[in-house]
């Protein structure tokens, strides 16, 4: 197991399509180990392998509140197969875009279908906070992030304080688990 360096934008990696899983092999399992130490040191709720340059459609996460022992869990070639129209807004974070949280709106209520990790086809049905994660860590898989579905002006503004603070080489500053707004959490 080894922690690994999440991409931070504008790296341009975060922008590609990930690839399908054709074999869920020791290579795909050792990733998905990597992924668990890398999202619970940052922390993250979630993590898609490309933020850890590994474009691959593999999603790990964990919604479990502090004081609940971990709720690991794995999604392999996510896809949505139903959506529901009504939507609902959540204060979304990201650990590609480290300390800006914005609102965004998408549907309330998905249906997921993916792989476990012994390659058995699984659907979940999602709401609430799963619900956003799960759209959030698919869009991941497709090159989207959460600041394509805020307005314009809004991205503008933190892509090119990103962009300026890559230039200048400026260290993104860790986030300390302290830093999490109270409401995020569960
Ligand atoms: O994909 C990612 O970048 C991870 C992201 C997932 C996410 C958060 C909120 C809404 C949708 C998707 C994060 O985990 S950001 C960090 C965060 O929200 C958090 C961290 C520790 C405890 C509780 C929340
Ligand atoms: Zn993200």
């Amino acid at each position: 197991m080894a922690k690994r360096d999440i991409l931070v934008i504008p790296d341009k990696r975060l922008r590609l399509k990930s690839e399908p899983v054709l074999a869920i092999d020791a290579e795909i399992r050792a990733l998905v180990d990597d992924m668990f130490e890398t999202m619970y040191d940052a922390p993250g709720i979630g993590l898609a392998a490309i933020q850890i340059g590994v474009p691959k459609r593999v999603v790990t996460m964990d919604l479990a509140r502090k004081d609940e022992p971990k709720a690991p869990q794995v999604f392999i070639n996510p896809e949505v197969t139903w959506a529901s129209d009504e939507t609902s807004t959540y204060e979304e974070g990201c650990l590609s875009i480290p300390e800006y949280y914005e609102e965004v709106t998408r549907p309330k209520a998905v249906r997921v279908r993916y792989l476990d990790l012994d390659g058995k086809e699984q659907e979940i049905a999602a709401e609430g906070l799963l619900a956003t994660c799960l759209q959030h860590e698919i869009d991941h898989t497709n090159g989207i992030l959460f600041i394509d579905h805020i307005s314009r002006l809004k991205r503008e503004m933190v892509l090119k304080k990103f962009t300026k603070a890559a230039k200048r080489g400026e260290p993104v500053r860790p986030r300390a688990a302290n830093d999490v707004p109270e409401h995020h959490i569960g």
